[in-house]
Parts: C-alpha cells; structure tokens; sequence
C-alpha cells in the first residue's frame, strides 16, 4: 500500500517530528532521479523530499519522515495545509461545478472573495477588487490599472524587492540570479529607488529613519519626475528581499507623498498578507491606507488565487474587458479563500501570529546573542528572519545561511533562505502550528548554529 493512502493529510496529521530515512530518504531520491529526466532544470527545490501529506505544522514525505514546517509553502499555508474549511468548500465546490469563466458567466463565490478583500483590506472607503492566478499577475494587473487610471508610465520600485517572474514584474524584482539573469529585456519605465534597509543603511538605523525618505523623494524627483509616475509599488515588509522591516514612519511618509502627487501608491502584501505579521496586513501596523494592494499565497489555503483590490474610483477607471483572464477567480479557488478566511476569522490567526512572534523572536535573539554570525535578527509576527555576516562585519555569509539550513533540513526542520545576497534565514511557519514544535524547531536551529 502507498504512504499516501496511509497517511491521510490535514490538522489531523499528528504533530510531531520523525525521522525515519536519512534526509532525504530513499524513495523521494528515486522520484529526484525521475524528476531529472522528466522536469525542466530551471525548477529548482529548497529541500528534494517528495512529499504525501502535510497538515498543522508538519509536512511527511513519501519515505514517511514527518519534518516540522517553518516555511508554509512560501508563507501560503498559514491556515496549515489542508485545513478543515478549506477542504469541505472546496470539496463542495468541486461537485458542483469546477469552471465557467467568470468573463462567460459569472458565480457568486468570486464576488464573495471580492467582498470580504474590500472588508478586510486597509481603508474604509469604496472599494472594488478583481481576481487573478498569481501574485505576479496581481502585480501586473495593479500597474495596469493604476497607468490607465492616471495616464502615466513610470512605475518606482525599490531594492531588494521581488514582485514576480512575469516579464513586467522582472523588470520589478530586483534580485538578479536567478530570477533574472539571460531573461532580458524587459519592460521599461520601472524605476528602482534605495530600500529603507536599516540594518544596511548608510550610517545605521537611526539615520536610515532620519534619510530614507527624503532621499527616495528626492530621487524619484530628480530621476523620474512626480508627475511622470503611475504608482510606487512596495511591499510594506519585503519578502524574498530579506525580510527587510522599513524604519517607522517610512511607509506612512511614503504614501502621504504619493497622494500629494497624484501617484498611486500600491503595497504588495502578497507574502506579508492575510495575518502572516500579527495584523491582516502589514499596512495596518502603522495605519497606512494604500490605494491598490495586491494579495495572493496566504489568501486561499494553498490553492491559486490572488486579487487586487483598492479604491472604486481607479479600478473602475478601467473599461469592461480591459482587465480578466481564463482562470482568475476559478470558483474551487474561491471557495478555498471563503474557507480560508473563515479560518483566520474563527481561530484568530491574527492572534496566532502574534503569539508565535513572542514565543520565537525571543529565542532568535538569544541565538544572536550567543553567535556573532548572525547580524540582525528582525520582522513581525509570523514572518521572521536573522541576516547572517562575517563576525565583527556586515558583509554578508551566504555561505553560512546554507550550512545551517542544510543541518536543519537532516535534522527534521524545513526552513528557507532569501535575501539579495542570500544571507538570510526566514520563518513562516503555518500559523496554526502548535508551541510544542515551535519550540523543538527553534531548538533544532540552536544547536545547527552551535556546529557551523
Ligand atoms: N510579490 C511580495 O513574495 C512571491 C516567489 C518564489 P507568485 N514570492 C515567492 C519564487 O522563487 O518564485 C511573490 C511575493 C511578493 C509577488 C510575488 C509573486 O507571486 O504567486 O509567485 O507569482
């Protein structure tokens, strides 16, 4: 009999770590080796167990090894993997009828998603959202709607961010091996401007607060011109960038001078969304009101969905046909996000990224302590992250970030790795992971460190 019809998948998984294969096991290298023949070199994996079930915070791989999950998918499983009111709407969904273009002919689970993403985003005015596949598509379609709204071109984006692999949101993203390199050319008018990085920031923290938006102001000025720029896209907690945390007053600084000039101004929550750091939204730490926000991954449960959703009086500026595609909004998709929210709404997932901040940011900072490698220990609730460097330095130890993450990997705990220079180890576990293996996963990184 398969694994997989042994172990059935969801929050009733249980909850803990074993091993029982060396990582990874035997059958998962058999599927690697099939993989090699089968699947484009460009797709690459973080960790090669093949995987059978995943629920709460555990994922098991088909050599029946039970691995604690500190990376939720890319901070999409936060609800946990095959959660309750996920499965059963999507299950209901899916007999019912699983497409019909809502260009074709529309149903009510599209508009209900659209409901609750202009009840939950920031900003109490009118507003409307449309829903795509991907995040990167969310990206593209915000900057479609926000040049036609304004008649403008130019798009200002910043360091260290990542908004897709989209020809456009390449050009956004602005890490390039791997996500760009021999990909060119790309789209024009995207202008980059300095990160508020206040660990990296010329001077430090403070003069990172002090500087960072007078000298993006001023650029975006001098280089581009304010009456030129469609949007300045963001995201308010960068992701694949390194976790990057603006100083405060960045980001409400940085919004108030968009509507001053005319410029849309649009927070990419796409990783940072849907209760991931302690709020709905990261914009709701510090009450910054975006006019479009785009959102996707934590949204559905794990199924394809994202959205754009912003005021009434720029999404509408758009003529019917002008934004849409086959599958946005597919209705199984909508159904997953309806039980998603539901989810969040009824087991706090708000409070439950909070909770998981006080349990893990205090013991990454007594690892700090107790390691000079690591920098910087840094984020909000559920979306965590320490930057690793040379001791006594900032240059950065991509090297190091590697080793740890390997000893984490062979010893039951699945964590990732992001940063421009690749320095920098994340943790976004499911939000409905138990203490128990919060604290056994964080006692896995301890003692990866204590070997480097
Ligand atoms: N904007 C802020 O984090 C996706 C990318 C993984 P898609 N991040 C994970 C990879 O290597 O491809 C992301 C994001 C932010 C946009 C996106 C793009 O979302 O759903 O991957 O298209």
């Amino acid at each position: 009999m398969s694994l997989n019809a042994a172990t059935p998948g969801g929050p009733s998984l249980p909850q803990r770590r074993n091993l029982v294969t060396e990582i990874p096991g035997p059958r998962s290298r058999g599927l690697f080796e099939r993989r090699q023949h089968s699947v484009a070199r460009g797709l690459s994996h973080v960790l090669p167990v093949f995987v059978s079930a995943a629920g709460g915070g555990v994922v098991v791989d088909v050599d029946g090894n039970s691995l604690i999950d500190f990376g939720s998918g890319i901070a999409v499983t936060s609800v946990g993997n095959s959660a309750d009111l996920v499965v059963t709407r999507v299950t209901e969904q899916v007999a019912q009828f699983t497409h019909t273009c809502f260009m074709v002919a529309p149903y009510e689970g599209y508009v209900e998603v659209c409901e609750q993403l202009n009840r939950l985003t920031p900003g109490d005015f009118d507003k409307r959202s449309a829903l795509f596949n991907s995040g990167a598509e969310a990206v593209e379609n915000a900057v479609k709607v926000a040049r036609h709204a304004t008649g403008r071109d130019a798009v200002v984006v910043f360091d260290h961010a990542y908004h897709g692999r989209t020809n456009l949101t390449m050009a956004m993203t602005a890490k390039n091996m791997p996500y760009k390199e021999g990909f060119g050319p790309f789209a024009g008018e995207v202008y980059r401007m300095p990160m508020a990085y206040p660990y990296r920031w010329p001077g430090g923290p403070a003069a990172c607060q002090a500087e960072a938006l007078d000298v993006v102001t001023n650029l975006i000025h001098a280089q581009v011109g304010e009456e030129n720029v469609a949007a300045v896209v963001i995201e308010p907690i960068q992701g694949e960038g390194g976790f990057v945390v603006p100083p405060a007053g960045f980001l409400p600084g940085l919004a108030t001078y968009c509507r001053a000039n005319g410029i849309v101004f649009i927070a990419d929550e796409i990783q940072s969304g849907f209760c991931r750091t302690g709020n709905w939204f990261a914009c709701d730490a510090e009450n910054v009101v975006p006019d479009l926000v785009t959102t996707a991954k934590g949204i559905a449960g794990g199924l394809p969905l994202a959205g754009v959703t912003g005021r009434a009086d720029l999404m509408d500026a758009v003529h019917p046909g002008g934004l849409g595609g086959t599958y946005g909004g597919n209705p199984v998709a909508c159904a997953a996000a309806l039980g998603a929210i539901e989810t969040m709404e009824k087991e706090d997932l708000v409070g439950a990224a909070k909770a998981i901040e006080n349990i893990m940011l205090p013991r990454l900072r007594k690892i700090a302590e107790a390691n000079p490698v690591i920098g910087d220990v840094r984020g909000r609730g559920a979306m965590l992250a320490i930057e690793l460097v040379k001791p006594g330095t900032t240059d950065p130890d991509a090297a190091a970030a590697s080793k740890v993450a390997k000893a984490c990997h062979g010893n039951g705990l699945l964590v990732l790795t992001c940063g421009t220079y690749g320095n920098v180890l994340r943790f976004l576990p499911p939000l409905v992971i138990g203490q128990p293996l919060l604290d056994e996963g964080l006692g896995i990184l301890e003692d990866a460190f204590s070997k480097l």
